[in-house]
């Protein structure tokens, strides 16, 4: 087990307050488990800047009746097949498709691929969720 450090914040009463809240809203026991995991993501972002190696979850929106949309996203991934996990397609309803994409290399590239994929003709919506292999956060 690693050792606590323990230092103090001074911060104004207003703001003192939405912390308490934030921390009652989100069911934390205490103050300092709530601040250790803003802390971790704030690494996770930091890390995701540059890092050559991270993982993400793409999601992409789209209307599959838009002429070979399906096939140029599935074209796209192939070829980047090297950053590219893990495929899910969820039919959302008679027209509109989801695709999570689940992939793994630097960061750089991974936002490439996003944007590339948010530029396909039909595409409504490109997310992208930021993820650590974990190293550097223990
Ligand atoms: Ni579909």
């Amino acid at each position: 087990m690693s050792s606590l450090q323990r230092f103090s914040v001074a911060m104004e009463q207003r703001l003192f307050e939405q912390l308490e809240g934030l921390v009652r809203k989100a069911g934390y026991a205490n103050r300092s488990e709530f601040i250790r995991d803003l802390l971790r993501d704030r690494l996770v972002e930091d890390e995701w800047a540059d890092d050559d190696e991270v993982i993400g979850t793409i999601t992409l929106v789209y209307e599959h009746d838009t002429r070979l949309l399906s096939e140029r996203l599935t074209h796209l991934q192939h070829l980047r097949h090297d950053l590219v996990l893990a495929t899910t397609h969820i039919h959302l309803d008679e027209t509109m498709c989801a695709e999570m994409i689940m992939g793994r290399g630097s960061a750089k590239e991974i936002r490439e691929l996003v944007d590339l994929l948010r530029q396909q003709k039909g595409v409504l919506h490109a997310g992208l969720c930021i993820g650590s292999t974990g190293k550097g956060l223990t």
